[in-house]
């Protein structure tokens, strides 16, 4: 990445939000610098930067611009970046990568990721609880009826919503990362999606977050694995 860093990214290491908008900013060639940031336990003035007090928040602190909501940052950074386009295409085609990373910013964090972000992450570092291991075979089981539509999608198409790498991609991508990270994904039996997870996990863009560790919480050995 060039350029002086002039983009701050509020967020903790397992925020899906905030890994898409990061593999975004980095495919894209724009710099950032990370600010480390809790909603359990928000720093001072963070409710001001987003009343709604969820993590990410992309900030332009000299020029006082602030950005919420992931969905809005990436559509910012594809109408004001040329580099990398990633909704892309025909109106129908714009229309299908929306859909695709709408499916995975809400049914998939939904089903799989925010169960298992309480489980193994809240409970441990929050509240000190110990898991549910219902709740976590209930995720588990969903992750694999995700990772069945994955399997369909790229046995039909080159990447996940059609021939050019896009945002749907790096929304799924990052979904499952957190995931994969708590210990919630299994591959058996998803040779397809297992094949597109590990191109994208080898990209330069995905790689800070390969070794980002969250406090408390050690990632499985094969997590970093590109090769895994
Ligand atoms: N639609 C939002 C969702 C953001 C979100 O749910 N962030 C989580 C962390 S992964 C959060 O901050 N939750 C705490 C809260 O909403 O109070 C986005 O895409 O940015």
């Amino acid at each position: 990445m060039t350029g002086p860093k002039m983009w701050q990214v509020y967020c903790f290491p397992l925020c899906p939000f905030s890994r898409k908008v990061r593999l975004v900013l980095s495919e894209k060639g724009v710099s950032y610098e990370l600010r480390r940031e809790y909603p359990w336990s928000p720093s001072e003035g963070f409710h001001q930067l987003n009343p709604a007090g969820a993590t990410p928040v992309v900030r332009w602190e000299e020029k006082n611009q602030t950005l919420v909501d992931s969905q809005a940052i990436c559509e910012f950074f594809e109408e004001t970046t040329e580099k990398s386009p990633l909704i892309l295409g025909t109106a129908i085609a714009r229309a299908e990568i929306r859909r695709l990373a709408a499916l995975f910013d809400q049914s998939f964090f939904r089903d799989v990721t925010a169960p298992l972000m309480h489980e193994k992450m809240t409970k441990r570092v929050v509240l000190r609880q110990s898991p549910d291991s219902g709740q976590l075979r209930s995720a588990m089981r969903l992750a694999h009826e995700h990772l069945d539509y994955i399997d369909w999608l790229t046995d039909t198409r080159r990447w996940l919503a059609g021939a050019q790498l896009s945002l749907a991609d790096f929304a799924a991508a990052a979904q499952i990362s957190v995931a994969d990270y708590l210990g919630g994904i299994d591959w058996n039996g998803h040779e397809g999606a297992h094949g597109w997870y590990r191109v994208i996990k080898s990209r330069p863009s995905f790689r800070p977050l390969l070794t980002e560790k969250m406090e408390g919480i050690p990632a499985p050995s094969h997590y970093a694995d590109v090769n895994a």
